[in-house]
């Protein structure tokens, strides 16, 4: 599907979206979707379109055929044998979760234990080819009625930019986003935005690293959130342990699905840790999995969820994806809480694939 407006990050731009819709489907006419979240190219983690078709089909499917389950908390166990490919998982894991709600008459927010009616909704800018350029954006969002705004930065496009941005709107609920662009030698540059009253700055170092983000929070007054460290509840304990971040970013994608993502979010609240949903520039159907998992109640801050119309001219699901003062309701109907529009998916849809039991 192609992106409204090219998406640029501190590694790289996207101008479309490749993904797959996973349909599972029971012997009863129900139908439960999942959508793969992974880019074409490894830059934001290790996966991509194609090894995530190369998993599903040759491991995934497989193990998961192999028995049946009574629950769909059992397939991140059952998946375990393959090592991360947190994607593609999460893609399949996600489409079962689906067909589960649907059969027990529940919404997939009340099925994974949410508690919301609504979520409240930010959204996050790409890096803008000049600052005048980023505040009419910002100031675009802010009409609609976006509760935060998460600016994406990079080295060189940081600290003079965020000060244009704090003058025009002192006031705004405003992050950065670094995709780990910077290394502890930057600390002093870093430390230079703790005067501009950001919520918090988003994975600023190595994209695997959690010690060197403890020393590094240790230094500034910003709390850090951690988005591409953490892969999974393993890497939420250490990194709380360590002190590497006071805030995490779960995405159902890289940490493998829906249940670790519970498992991450329910560690989390024992520790007081907030936890707030990100985004993958996901298509309607993975939109209304980010909106059901934050739902849960330790998902205490606006999410990078925002309604199809940021992304997308028509997206898969009907209807789409809307804002409502700056939140998006739950709607209390069983599964995902939307229909896919078959006519936009197979106007954008260019293969399909039929793997049966
Ligand atoms: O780091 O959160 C990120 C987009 C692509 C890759 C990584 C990230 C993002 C976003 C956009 O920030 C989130 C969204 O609106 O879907
Ligand atoms: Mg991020």
């Amino acid at each position: 599907m192609d992106l409204k407006n090219p998406f640029q990050t501190s590694f790289g731009t996207f101008s479309t979206k490749d993904f797959f819709i996973v349909e599972a489907v029971d012997g009863n006419g129900n139908s439960g979707f999942g959508e793969s979240v992974a880019f074409p190219v490894p830059w934001y983690t290790e996966e991509t379109v194609a090894t995530t078709e190369h998993v599903i089909k040759d491991f995934l499917l497989p193990l998961l055929f192999k028995k049946s389950i009574r629950h769909p908390d059992e397939i991140s166990s059952r998946f375990s044998v393959i090592r991360r490919n947190n994607m593609a998982k999460a893609a399949v894991e996600g489409a079962v979760w689906d067909l589960y709600a649907k059969r027990q008459g529940l919404s997939l927010a009340a099925a994974l234990g949410g508690e919301r009616h609504w979520v409240e909704s930010g959204v996050s800018i790409g890096i803008q080819p000049s600052v005048s350029k980023l505040l009419a954006v910002m100031e675009h969002h802010l009409e609609e009625g976006y509760k935060r705004i998460k600016l994406k930065i990079k080295p060189g496009m940081d600290v003079a930019v965020l000060r244009e941005v704090r003058r025009h709107f002192p006031d705004v609920q405003l992050m950065a986003d670094a995709n780990s662009a910077y290394t502890l030698q930057d600390v002093d540059i870093l430390k230079r935005l703790d005067e501009f009253g950001l919520t918090m700055i988003e994975q600023p170092l190595g994209h695997d690293d959690i010690y060197e983000h403890s020393i590094l929070q240790s230094k500034l007054e910003t709390p850090i959130c951690l988005d591409e460290s953490i892969s999974s509840l393993t890497d939420a304990r250490a990194a709380v342990k360590l002190g590497s971040c006071r805030v995490i970013n779960l995405k159902i994608g890289r940490v493998g699905g829906l249940s670790e993502t519970k498992k991450i979010h329910d560690f989390c609240r024992e520790k007081n840790i907030p936890v707030w949903c990100g985004g993958m520039l996901e298509a309607g159907v993975g939109r209304a999995h980010n909106i059901a998992i934050a739902s849960l109640p330790q998902f205490l801050y606006p999410g990078d969820i925002s309604a199809s119309e940021r992304y997308w001219r028509k997206d898969i699901i009907t209807p789409p994806v809307i804002l409502q003062n700056g939140e998006i309701t739950i709607k209390d109907i069983p599964g995902i809480g939307y229909d896919i529009d078959w006519q936009a998916l197979e106007s954008n849809r260019i293969e399909r694939q039929v793997h049966l039991r």
